[in-house]
Formats: C-alpha cells, sequence, structure tokens
C-alpha cells in the first residue's frame, strides 16, 4: 500500500522541477551579465584590497590541503580495502607523524590570526578608517537601521546633528521612531534601501537593527557587518568609483529575508553627492 509520502513524492519532485527551471535561467542570465556572477564581483573598495588577498590565501591554502586529504582518503580506501582472507593489522599509530599534522595546521592558523588581526585593525580602527586617503575630509556620517525587510537610511542634514529616535514612537509611517520634537530631527534626511555616498570619502555607517538580527553586505565593497538590536556598531569603508551596487541582507531574518535588498549610488564628486542632499532634504527644514 502506498504511502503518503510516496503518493506525494511525484507532486514535490514536480515543484522542485518547476522551481528549478524558474531559478536556474535567472541565475545564468545573471551570471552572463558581469558584475553580479557566480565569482566575487570586482572590488571598488580601499578595504576590499587586503580582505581579498587574506581570501586567496585562505581558499588555495585549504584548497590544496582539501585535494591531498581527500586523495589520500581514496587511495587508502582502495589500497587497504577487505580482501577474502585478509587480516586486519593493529597499529598503534605514529607519534612523529601526529605531532606534523597538528603542528604545521597550528601553526598555519596562529599565522593567519595574526595576518587577519592586522587587516582587521586597518579597515576597523578606533580611531576610525584610516583606509581612504589622508586629506580625504571628514568622513561622511550615515544611520542605517535595518528592518525586516528593508533598510532605513539616514542622513543628518544641513545640522549635522541626527534627530533622537524613541522606540515608543515607532509606526507604520515612522519607521525609525524618529522624534518630531527634537529640533536636529527637522532636517534629517530618509532614504529607505537607496544609499548614496560620494567617491573618495570616508563613509561611517552606524549600524544598528530595531527587530532581529541583519547582516549589513555591500559585496562590491567586501563589507559584510552584523546589525544587532540595541548596539550601534560602525562599519568603515570607502568607494574608490562612482557607480550603482547592491546592498544585502547575508542574515536569514525571517520569511522575506530574500526580498531584503537595497542600492548603493556612488555619485563621482562632493558636489553631486550634495546637490542630491539637498534634492531630497525635507521641504520644511530651514
Ligand atoms: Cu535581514
Amino acid at each position: 500500500m502506498p504511502t503518503f509520502c510516496s503518493r506525494r513524492r511525484p507532486a514535490v519532485l514536480a515543484g522542485c522541477l518547476a522551481a528549478l527551471a524558474w531559478l536556474v535561467p535567472d541565475a545564468l542570465a545573471q551570471a552572463a551579465s558581469g558584475r553580479y556572477g557566480w565569482w566575487l564581483p570586482p572590488n571598488v573598495s580601499t578595504v576590499g584590497g587586503p580582505i581579498d588577498r587574506i581570501f586567496y590565501v585562505i581558499l588555495i591554502v585549504t584548497g590544496v590541503v582539501c585535494v591531498l586529504v581527500q586523495g589520500a582518503l581514496v587511495i587508502f580506501l582502495v589500497k587497504y580495502r577487505a580482501r577474502p582472507g585478509g587480516r586486519a593489522h593493529y597499529t598503534h599509530g605514529n607519534n612523529r607523524l601526529e605531532l606534523i599534522w597538528t603542528a604545521v595546521p597550528a601553526i598555519f592558523l596562529a599565522g593567519l590570526a595574526l595576518v587577519s588581526q592586522q587587516v582587521w585593525g586597518e579597515i576597523k580602527p578606533s580611531a576610525g578608517f584610516r583606509g581612504a586617503q589622508d586629506g580625504a575630509g571628514d568622513p561622511v556620517i550615515i544611520e542605517i537601521v535595518a528592518q525586516q525587510f528593508a533598510w532605513n537610511i539616514r542622513y543628518p542634514g544641513a545640522d549635522g546633528v541626527f534627530g533622537r529616535r524613541d522606540v515608543a514612537r515607532v509606526s507604520g509611517t515612522n519607521l525609525i521612531g524618529l522624534d518630531p520634537t527634537d529640533p536636529a530631527s527637522a532636517d534629517d534626511i530618509l532614504s529607505p534601501n537607496q544609499l548614496h555616498i560620494p567617491v573618495g570619502r570616508q563613509i561611517q555607517v552606524r549600524l544598528t537593527s530595531k527587530d532581529v538580527l541583519h547582516s549589513f553586505f555591500l559585496p562590491d565593497f567586501r563589507v559584510k557587518q552584523d546589525a544587532v538590536p540595541g548596539m550601534q556598531i560602525n562599519v568603515f569603508f570607502d568607494a574608490l568609483e562612482a557607480g550603482n551596487f547592491e546592498i544585502a541582507c547575508a542574515e536569514l531574518c525571517g520569511l522575506q529575508h530574500y526580498y531584503m535588498k537595497g542600492y548603493v549610488t556612488v555619485h563621482e564628486s562632493d558636489d553631486a553627492f550634495n546637490a542630491w542632499l539637498a534634492e531630497k532634504a525635507p521641504a520644511h527644514a530651514e
């Protein structure tokens, strides 16, 4: 008698095939379209160079080790397979070999930790990101409050001060709980899902979340940072070229996680960026 599962199997299979038929052409079209293919998109930030270097070192070393270990496993499986009349042979092991294959990865991992620490220090110093060119001026400070399933991006406006946020004021029309009684909030600029920055400037994003954990991911800039409710985490980067890029959420944050997408526009000059800010400024702000 057919079970529930076996009766449903053709329907499940058909569903999977339909999903594949729908997703695969899209994925192939994306891969062929250039920027967001199957591999890393071209790096457009100063912080990306050192990160990519470390990534490739780890990939090559672990790739070679993986091939060697899996190859040895297959050779041993075949060479020492059970044979009629064969006898098991007890071995205590080899202390020298064990010492070597423990020490070599340990030394490699310790070296990697030291190099990573150096890169981390370069891109996330407590005093601020130094990767952008010296003399590039003060950092452009932007606040991002992540939520299911959007990026609430805010600029402080002409006064350079972010207005107060109050969680009690969060509503369907006031997504970040901006306090209208605070004069500093009057000229704040809200730009949902649209991050605008000028090229060549230090960017400091004050990142937080108002509900669950999200991860602020700029693949082209090699930036990935968790957004944590109740914490403000500073993210530093810069843009080496003007253009349009994507923001993704890299943390499974709910049913519409896939939908949590934003866009980065890098303006070719400070003037162009300031013109965009002026255009977005609230009409009532002085
Ligand atoms: Cu998310």
